[in-house]
């Protein structure tokens, strides 16, 4: 959690001075999200998500050299440099993007569990969206036919309380969780600053998807505590709030944990810092002296139909 934090943190300067640019959304707040999925599933389960993807990059086992190479648009990233902010992707780690079309991967998390119900294995497919893609209609269309087909996929809105400058009770009716109702589908909710609760949960829903092979839609209730993206003045929400929020900071929340309970010395926590730290500052260096792509590379991994039946 900690590593995705001091990550988004050193990439945030490095955007200021310029050093990047291009759409970047910071995943700050949502850590403990990221971290319980990544603790309860196996890593061959499959996942997919938005464009706010660091975080989940990160804990799927993504460098934080390939991870800030990709930001910085050099071919040692993770999509070679031709991905960006919005588009980190791995296929061998099961982790499908980053998606800039909101909720375009919300089908796509379900052609992920159809693939693996078709070829017989147990794994499953998660999907991350954000509260501002429970309004589209794939989600609908997805929903319906994931639980006539009994997919095992687990769909999670990341409900941080916004899509864009949009506060969710402005731009949804009703609780996000209760549209799988109208499907049938099992649904729950989920506290997205408490990594523990978030774990307890998800292990009892996995062992189900996998066991059952019946979808779920979890909302899972978080924060952000950036901007939407790196230029939003932030004028939809208040000071206080804001406030309100870092009381609950997910990180902090752990380590005070930590400490009261005495499952570590806090010098092992500063020890735990430092190591990320330089973690970060080498994945700075690295890809500050990485090279551009080819201009070559411009016509690889480009996808043609050669014989697609309508091009003349
Ligand atoms: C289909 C589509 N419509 C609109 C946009 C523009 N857009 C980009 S991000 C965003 C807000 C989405 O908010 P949310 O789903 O809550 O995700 P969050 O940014 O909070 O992680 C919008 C409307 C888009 N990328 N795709
Ligand atoms: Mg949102």
């Amino acid at each position: 959690m900690y590593l995705q934090r001091r990550f988004e943190e050193r990439a945030a300067q490095s955007y200021q001075r310029g050093k990047f640019g291009g759409f970047c959304h910071l995943y700050i707040g949502q850590e403990a999200v990221s971290t319980s999925f990544e603790h309860v599933l196996n890593g061959d389960d499959d996942m997919v998500s938005g464009y706010r993807i660091h975080g989940i990059g990160l804990t799927r086992g993504i460098s934080a050299r390939a991870c800030m190479a990709e930001l910085y648009g050099k071919a040692t990233g993770c999509a070679k440099g031709k991905g960006g902010s919005m588009h980190f992707f791995d296929a061998e780690k099961h982790f499908w993007g980053g998606h800039g079309i909101v909720g375009g991967q919300i089908p796509l998390g379900a052609g992920l569990a159809f693939a693996n119900k078709y070829n017989g294995t147990k794994r499953l497919a998660v999907s991350f969206f954000g509260d501002g893609a429970v309004d589209q209609g794939a989600l609908n269309e997805t929903f319906n036919m994931a639980q006539l087909w009994k997919l095992p996929v687990i769909f999670v809105v990341e409900n941080n309380g916004y899509s864009m400058g949009t506060a969710v009770g402005r731009h949804s009716a009703g609780e996000l969780h209760k549209r799988a109702d109208a499907y049938g589908m099992k649904n729950a909710v989920l506290n997205g600053l408490d990594l523990f609760s978030m774990i307890e949960k998800l292990q009892e829903v996995a062992a189900d998807v996998r066991e059952n092979s019946n979808p779920w839609f979890l909302e899972v209730r978080t924060y952000r505590y950036r901007g939407h993206s790196m230029s939003d003045p932030q004028n939809y929400r208040s000071k206080e709030e804001m406030e309100e929020f870092k009381q609950l900071d997910p990180i902090e929340r752990l380590k005070s944990y930590i400490i009261k309970e005495k499952i570590a010395e806090a010098s092992a926590l500063e020890k735990i810092e430092e190591e990320v730290e330089a973690e970060v500052l080498d994945a700075v260096d690295f890809a500050e002296n990485s090279p551009f792509p080819e201009a070559s590379a411009l016509y690889e991994d480009v996808y043609v139909e050669n014989d697609f039946p309508f091009t003349v």
